[in-house]
């Protein structure tokens, strides 16, 4: 076992820091092999610890001196391993301490710590990227005051930015000068960014309730400034909403925004200044679609609700990831609901909930949302931190109430407001404003895995009772084989044959605002003197992150689909009989039978092409993923019949209902000009679903229309669309497209990384051999995230069939590209070996040449411990 994987960092293990510090001062003098980094920091002992030697945090720095109160110190008094630098001798009262570093930002692959992308400077510290600046406490509860001076070439790097407020800026000899930042908010070091770089800046405003006047400012990279104007009208958005919804104010007097084209992850909320996978931030109607400006939206607005739920209040330690993640998931989704059709927002969450959640928390890596234990905590950045974190907050807003929920915020604003806080203090604010004993519910914090509640109905038709039986039950997870039940509330409403709302009011049980709350394993409702059988709408809204095992007939999905007044249930009645009609295909076609088709469903689905609300059909129609299904089934998957049981059915669709696809397609052709508004991309959305279905079921109309679309579109949503249904269909139409979209974006590397996408996700034997080819392609590159992302991840986490092609070719690629892209960047390679999650899910052969691949990956010398700790936990 390598040092590193053996190292485990636990939540038991628990200590305050012995020291403190108060101010650090960092002086950085930017240079491309050869940074200069003067830290200076005024430590104290910790009054409430006994008094210890002073053990700084410390990755790959060149040191080149260290002095204590301006006095030098012998490198015999302090010691330096390959995380540590441990002074022996400190006295015990507060110092200073100046530390001189080096730094190598053009060599720093990783993109943790100081680095360049696209020739600018700048920094990613959380979780762990300080200790590469310089050697500190590199834990979120030491919280100190930073103030930043840069200095760098002025040709080179004539825009310097750092936390806080600038303070000072002025011109040095021989073309060099300098800017000094100070944010007086302490914070911990994960939170600290600089940049310097040539960048364009788009500026504007914004007047907090209190009248304080807040300079925004939006960087990039120079010549792209015309496209960050719609992030800078979602961040003004977002700046009121958290006014309004939270009475979170924003307290400083400049918020900038840096774009930057090399990003590990989405965006990062360092005080004042955030930076910015340039993904999340640019777009115009020509290069970006109705998706990126959803996320640009979204990921803005997270960012910027960071600087409550996160910056002012922080994480005492890194198991409390989702203290500040899965609540600013929870208001960045709700902030996106005001702004767009919450329900619409809300099937797209829960879309990528199961996707994405669901998958990891039954699997090898499931982990609690907060873990107890760590190997790497870059690996600790998932969906059950993130979004299961953001649903754990939904479900308490619902099991208290709106305004119960807003009093128990308001206190934790308040109480937590410069602390470094644990889901204890968070839920104790709670359990204060409530009342309530939140005990049961705080345990959802410890228990890995998704609940599964299976819900049985029994109608008596001699004495007209009706009983509904609830019982859960939570599969074992890695290190948790016996799980315990959890509070879940299930929201319920009751419909007649003819799609009446029924009120119906237990005899037995209780059921408040519509809220069925299950504390227990086994729990019952009982009604009494019912004509006939209601139809039961279970878990609108999706009140609680479980799967809901029910026995729902096809005529009361129908009657669902139709008449459901949560529309969120209405769009689950569809997607409940596709996925009971895409299991059954996957089946058949595995056996080697012809599904059966139940045009009932096309039917329903014409019928549902007559409604108002756009977006929320387009979602109706879209089938769920070759992915979804092979999670339902489970067990023994074979790729290749999911995949032909989802075509099979989107075509057996597209054959039923062409005309009506086609008559919607036409009736929705706008000749109005592109606006990215919820309403239009909702109406582009339904346009784009029925032009899919058309294609693949009357493919002599549906290409036609695909290649008319893809060449008179005016903006990318439409013409990408119409490439992706294009590209699904083999042929010359499909190459001469792709080969025109290429040429005419060429030298647009985040519409570049579309192209690739697109053509890694061909369920075809041939896309091996394209990824290759692309990866030859002069746009592609290793190094950079975006790219590798789009190709091989989009390869490995979106075309399963060929990602785990029988031949195991998929297998040897992306383990090849794993193995290679650990040694530059750890963080990216780990992330794309998550693809690997549910191998044990595959048939036998498939089973063996993924696992084959998991063990020449672990078998690699050296490899990173972000890497190592995946492989490892997905062999276990
Ligand atoms: N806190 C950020 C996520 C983030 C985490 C790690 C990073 O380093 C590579 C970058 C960003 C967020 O939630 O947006
Ligand atoms: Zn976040």
């Amino acid at each position: 076992m390598r040092p590193d994987s053996a190292r485990i960092i636990r939540l038991a293990d628990y200590t305050a820091p012995a020291w403190l510090i108060e101010t650090v001062h960092i002086d950085a003098t930017l240079d491309d092999t050869r940074t200069r980094v003067i830290a200076t920091l005024h430590l104290k002992p910790n009054p409430n610890m006994a008094s210890g030697p002073l053990v700084l945090d410390g990755d790959e720095l060149v040191l080149e001196s260290l002095a204590l109160d301006d006095v030098t110190i012998p490198t015999s008094a302090y010691t330096i391993d390959r995380r540590t630098l441990t002074l022996n001798n400190t006295p015990n009262r507060p110092f200073k301490l100046t530390v001189i570093t080096l730094l190598d930002p053009a060599a720093n692959t990783q993109l943790m710590g100081l680095y360049r992308s696209s020739g600018n400077y700048c920094t990613q510290c959380e979780a762990e990227g300080f200790r590469r600046i310089t050697f500190f406490l590199d834990r979120p509860d030491v919280m100190a005051v930073f103030t930043t001076r840069i200095v760098a070439k002025k040709d080179e790097a004539p825009v310097l930015l750092g936390n806080g407020n600038r303070v000072e800026a002025g011109d040095l000899p021989d073309g060099w000068h300098y800017a000094i930042w100070h944010d007086p908010h302490p914070k911990p070091a994960y939170l600290f960014a600089l940049v310097g770089g040539r960048l364009g800046k788009v500026g504007g405003s914004f007047t907090t309730r209190s009248g304080r006047k807040v300079e925004l400012g939006i960087y990039v990279e120079s010549g792209k400034e015309n496209r960050a104007g719609y992030a800078l009208d979602a961040l003004i958005r977002s700046m009121r909403w958290d006014e309004e919804a939270f009475g979170c104010e924003y307290d400083l007097d400049v918020f900038n925004i840096v774009a930057v084209s090399d990003f590990n992850m989405g965006a990062m909320e360092n005080k004042g200044l955030n930076i910015f996978n340039d993904k999340y931030v640019l777009a115009s109607p020509e290069t970006a679609t109705d998706a990126d400006y959803a996320n640009i939206e979204a990921i803005i607005a997270h960012e910027y609700f960071h600087n409550w739920t996160g910056n002012r209040i922080t994480c005492r330690d890194w198991f409390q990831l989702c203290l500040k993640e899965g609540l600013t998931v929870f208001r960045d989704q709700e902030f996106s609901a005001d702004q767009r059709s919450r329900a619409v927002k809300r099937i797209a969450d829960v879309r990528n909930l199961r996707s994405q959640q669901f998958t990891e928390d039954s699997g090898p890596l499931a982990h609690p949302v907060r873990p107890y234990e760590y190997h790497e905590i870059n690996n600790f950045y998932t969906p059950t931190v993130y979004e299961k974190g953001a649903e754990l907050i939904r479900m308490l807003k619902i099991l208290l109430g709106a305004e119960l929920f807003r009093q128990g915020m308001d206190l934790y604003l308040t109480r937590c407001d410069g602390t470094a806080a644990t889901i204890e203090e968070f839920i104790q604010c709670f359990v204060d404003a409530s009342g309530r004993d939140l005990t049961h519910f705080a345990k959802w914090y410890g228990q890995a895995g998704t609940p599964h509640v299976a819900i049985t109905e029994i109608f008596d038709p001699a004495s007209g009772q009706y009983r509904i039986g609830f019982t859960q039950m939570t599969p074992a997870t890695p290190g948790q084989p016996a799980k315990e039940a959890m509070v879940i509330p299930i929201a319920l409403a009751f419909f007649a044959k003819d799609g009446q709302e029924l009120k119906l009011k237990p005899s037995l049980g209780q059921i408040d605002n519509d809220v069925f709350v299950l504390e227990s394993e086994k729990s019952e409702l009982v009604f009494e003197a019912l004509k006939e059988k209601p139809i039961l709408s279970a878990l609108r809204g999706f009140s609680a992150p479980i799967v809901l095992q029910i026995d729902t007939t096809d005529e009361e999905r129908l009657v669902m689909l139709a008449h459901d007044t949560d529309p969120f249930n209405r769009w689950q009645a569809a997607q409940g009989y596709a996925m009971k009609l895409l299991k059954a295909g996957a089946i058949a076609k595995r056996e080697g039978r012809e599904p059966y088709f139940d045009s009932r469903f096309a039917d329903a689905l014409a019928h549902a092409l007559r409604g108002q609300d756009h977006a929320l059909i387009a979602q109706v129609l879209a089938l769920p993923s070759e992915n979804d299904i092979a999670r339902e089934i489970g067990a023994d998957v074979d790729p290749d019949a999911v995949r032909e049981s989802r075509l099979g059915l989107r075509k057996a669709i597209g054959e039923q209902i062409g005309h009506e696809l086609h008559a919607l397609w036409l009736s929705l052709t706008s000749t109005e000009s592109y606006r990215p508004d919820s309403k239009s991309a909702g109406s582009r959305a339904l346009r784009n679903v029925a032009l899919d279905l058309l294609a693949v079921g009357m493919p002599e109309i549906g290409l036609g229309l695909a290649e008319q679309q893809y060449r008179s579109a005016d903006n990318m949503t439409d013409r990408f669309a119409a490439l992706a249904i294009l590209a699904q269909h083999s042929g010359p139409a499909r190459e001469e497209a792709l080969t025109h979209f290429a040429h005419a974006f060429e030298t647009d590397p985040l519409v570049l990384d579309k192209w690739f996408s697109l053509q890694a996700s061909i369920p075809e034997a041939e896309t091996l051999d394209r990824v290759k080819r692309l990866m030859g392609h002069p746009g592609f590159s290793m190094k950079n995230p975006n790219r590798l992302r789009s190709l091989v991840g989009a390869f490995a986490a979106s075309n399963p069939s060929q990602f785990n092609r029988a031949d195991g070719a998929g297998y040897d690629l992306v383990s090849d590209i794993i193995i290679n892209t650990d040694r530059a960047n750890p963080q990216v390679a780990a992330r794309i070996l998550g693809a690997f999650k549910t191998w044990r899910t595959l048939e036998p052969k498939r089973r063996a040449l993924a696992e084959a691949a998991l063990r020449k990956i672990a078998d690699q010398d050296p490899l990173s411990p972000d890497v190592s700790d995946i492989v490892t936990r997905t062999l276990a």
